[in-house]
């Protein structure tokens, strides 16, 4: 039974976040928990910022602002417009509710939390009852190389607007970094991985680089499954199909399961990619990816549970 199952999934950005959230509501704490990249995080106003934990996190609680996934719903931007009027940095929006949470983070790691226990004091905060751990917590940050120069992530992602063509990525930090314990003993007895549908090159790469990681997930006997974030050879949000373009890769879920290579047991197709599941070379399930309503979040976590009980 899909619903028995013991479950690690790995997220970034806001498709991964939607997918979890799915996942949050057919599994309780006990059977489901998530590892966060923080390949994203950087530092910004003298403040620690992480993305995909904060993504991961508003989305959980279901407060996450609608219109672009990051951020808080219902959101004022009055230190924004006075960063403006003082001629400060305004290309990273960072809302009024939001900057306390940065705040809040920064300071407790300043004083010496790990990254790891600022996570779990939020999400408590915001009365989730999953584990959330980040990848790691030692900083990662990912760097994206461009014909011209490197770029920091969120200067790449947000302040570029991905305009730059990416030549490679490369993960500042990754050699320090080790995984959660605790994340490793949940992965110690879980039935299943869930790879989430996140940009596979800067949302998920980062997560599979932690040294010994990739290794540890494919040691386990349970299945490793991914959901493409490439439907009908686009991505639904973010720059994953540009990336893809511009680094010689064909711009299809079948590049996405070669990418992952002998990691995954089963890859998820949206149906409008039916025909290229027989290209896949591990087991397959095609249905509909495209996750518009909080129902379809659900009923993609369904159809991934279900694939997963059929794979055990
Ligand atoms: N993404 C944007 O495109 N523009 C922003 O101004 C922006 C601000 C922001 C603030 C807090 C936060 O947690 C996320 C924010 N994001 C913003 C999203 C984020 O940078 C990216 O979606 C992820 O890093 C990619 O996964």
């Amino acid at each position: 039974m899909s619903r028995d199952l013991k479950i690690l999934a790995l997220t970034g950005g806001v498709g991964g976040a939607k997918l979890a959230f799915g996942l949050s509501k057919l599994l309780p704490p006990e059977q489901l928990a998530f590892i966060a990249n923080t390949g994203d995080d950087f530092e910004h106003f003298g403040l620690t910022i992480c993305p995909d934990l904060d993504t991961l996190t508003y989305t959980l609680a279901e407060t996450a602002n609608p219109e672009t996934g990051w951020g808080r719903q219902d959101e004022t931007w009055n230190f924004m417009a006075a960063m403006e009027q003082l001629g400060g940095e305004t290309w990273f929006s960072l809302g009024d509710r939001d900057l306390a949470l940065h705040h809040q983070r920064s300071q407790m790691l300043a004083e010496g939390s790990a990254l790891s226990e600022v996570t779990d004091t939020v999400r408590r905060a915001f009365d989730i009852k999953h584990a959330i751990w980040p990848m790691s917590d030692s900083p990662v940050r990912t760097i994206v190389a461009t014909p011209e120069e490197e770029l920091a992530f969120q200067h790449y992602f947000v302040r570029d607007r991905c305009k730059p063509a990416v030549t490679g990525f490369r993960f500042d930090g990754i050699d320090r970094a080790a995984p959660i314990q605790e994340a490793l003993n949940w992965l110690e007895s879980v039935d299943a991985i869930v790879i989430c549908p996140s940009n596979p090159f800067v949302s998920v790469d980062p997560m599979l680089s932690i040294p010994g990681f990739r290794d540890r997930l494919k040691a386990r006997s349970a299945p490793v499954i991914a959901v493409s974030p490439i439907i009908g050879g686009q991505a639904l949000k973010g720059p994953a199909a540009k990336m893809m373009k511009e680094l010689g890769v064909p711009v299809t879920s079948t590049a996405v399961a070669a990418h992952y290579g002998d990691l995954i047991d089963g890859f998820v197709l949206d149906n409008t990619d039916a025909h290229a599941a027989s290209e896949v070379s591990c087991a397959t399930v095609v249905t509909n990816s495209v996750m518009v309503t909080l129902e379809d979040r659900i009923k993609l976590a369904e159809r991934t549970l279900d694939f997963a009980s059929e794979l055990i």
